[in-house]
């Protein structure tokens, strides 16, 4: 068969785009050449509709073995009794969640996509507002932190089943403690969707959210490194508390809920190429050195920040506690959508971002979100973070100077040169 000359040599073309550049998206990384192995092998032709042992086609021996250790890995990592490992994305581990416990028109709480959350937490551009009927808690005005007492109050005004906590642009930990009292008082179950601070969780770093929140779902390819990809938890089985029942009478426990949710609720084939990909990254968060990454991931974060700070950029809640910062540009005179596209001129890749109480529209924004994951696998250190931000201040004080955004491309090239990226691709 005659090679694809022309995806070929795009897939030339990104691998050159990473590594001449900074990525400073929050929500990518780099995965390890054996994750990108496992992906591209021929577990792609394999058809496992079912789970490990029940499947609905022949020959998933091989297969069973792959998603059953990704499975048992995820378990030591996270420390919980169940895992499913299917989901396609953090999108379809949410979606699976609230199919599973979920009826139409039910009420649910989330943090509002205007003050950090995500699309998929009752947003009513997607289905999780327009099945359920979506509300939301927002951060305080005066700190740019989870207003708890905000949400409590909601929460015993609108009686949601759900409450979810988790974000995409938000740079502080959960009091996850909190949020469970909250549901008890009014008889919801607790989502956590930990997709963008999981590693750091999983390192220990950060409070967990495990022993309070009936679920946890995440990605696998933010800051823990693994293939594109979503996951589902829960520390431990529990009844369903609707009485659901198996056509033989019995109480469905939650983790066939979500196994069913999951297949054949909202998928089809699982990806066992992606998910062979997810048991390898789960094995390389299992040893020591990816302990020492996060570590310096929240160090790297720390840094950043202090470097914006004392450049007097107004870094919503003063700071943070995870890989990410999100910068409010308003002192600046810049919109997002401007510092996102003149950035990406020096190839200097991050978004565009809403700030709390933002008065521009998504698509132009006050914001920028500045994350340090994939910075980080490249090798950058605490050292490095004040000449990253020297580079974008450039850039941003400056954003139609073309001379400038010449010059930081020049040496943002230069720089990255010391971290190789992918050698073995040469
Ligand atoms: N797209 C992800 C992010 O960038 O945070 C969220 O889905």
């Amino acid at each position: 068969m005659q090679r694809d000359t022309q995806i070929f040599d795009l897939i030339k073309d990104e691998l050159h785009r990473q590594r001449r550049g900074l990525e400073l998206i929050a929500s990518e990384n780099f995965t390890s050449l054996q994750v990108m192995q496992a992906m591209g092998n021929v577990m792609t032709n394999k058809y496992a509709e079912g789970y490990p042992g029940k499947r609905y086609y022949g020959g998933c021996e091989v297969v069973d073995l792959s998603e059953q250790l990704a499975i048992d890995r995820a378990k030591e990592i996270f420390g919980v009794n169940y895992v499913n490992v299917q989901p396609h994305s953090g999108a379809q581990a949410n979606t699976a969640v609230q199919f599973a416990v979920l009826q139409p028109g039910d009420a649910i709480l989330g943090l509002d996509l205007s003050m950090g959350g995500h699309l998929t937490h009752g947003s009513p551009v997607t289905y999780s507002g327009k099945i359920y009927q979506a509300h939301h808690y927002g951060v305080r005005k005066e700190d740019g932190r989870v207003d708890y007492d905000a949400l409590e109050a909601k929460a015993k005004e609108v009686k949601p089943k759900l409450i979810i906590c988790g974000a995409s642009a938000y740079a502080r930990d959960w009091d996850y403690a909190r949020i469970r009292q909250v549901a008890d008082q009014v008889g919801a179950l607790v989502l956590a969707d930990i997709a963008h601070p999981a590693g750091l969780i999983a390192a220990g770093l950060l409070n967990s959210p495990f022993d309070h929140c009936h679920f946890v779902t995440s990605t696998t390819h933010k800051t823990l490194r693994g293939p594109r990809g979503g996951i589902i938890m829960m520390k431990h089985d529990f009844e369903n508390p609707w009485g659901i029942k198996t056509p033989k009478g019995e109480v469905r426990m939650m983790s066939a809920l979500l196994d069913l949710a999951v297949f054949p609720g909202i998928q089809g084939g699982p990806l066992e190429h992606v998910i062979a990909a997810k048991a390898v990254s789960f094995y390389e968060i299992l040893q020591p050195e990816y302990k020492t990454y996060a570590a310096r991931m929240q160090q790297n974060a720390q840094a950043l920040a202090t470097a914006f700070i004392n450049k007097g950029y107004d870094i919503v809640s003063g700071g943070t506690d995870n890989h990410l910062l999100l910068i409010d540009l308003r002192n600046k005179g810049i919109s997002g959508k401007k510092a996102e596209n003149t950035l990406v001129k020096a190839d200097i890749t991050l978004n565009k971002n809403m700030v709390p109480f933002d008065d521009k529209s998504p698509f132009i924004t006050s914001g920028i979100r500045v994350g340090v994951p994939a910075i980080t696998t490249r090798g950058l250190k605490e050292s490095d973070m004040e000449q990253v931000a020297v580079w974008l201040d450039a850039v941003l004080m400056q954003p139609d100077n073309e001379d400038i955004i010449a010059k930081v491309r020049g040496e943002v090239n230069e720089f990255m040169q010391q971290f190789p990226l992918y050698p073995e691709m040469d």
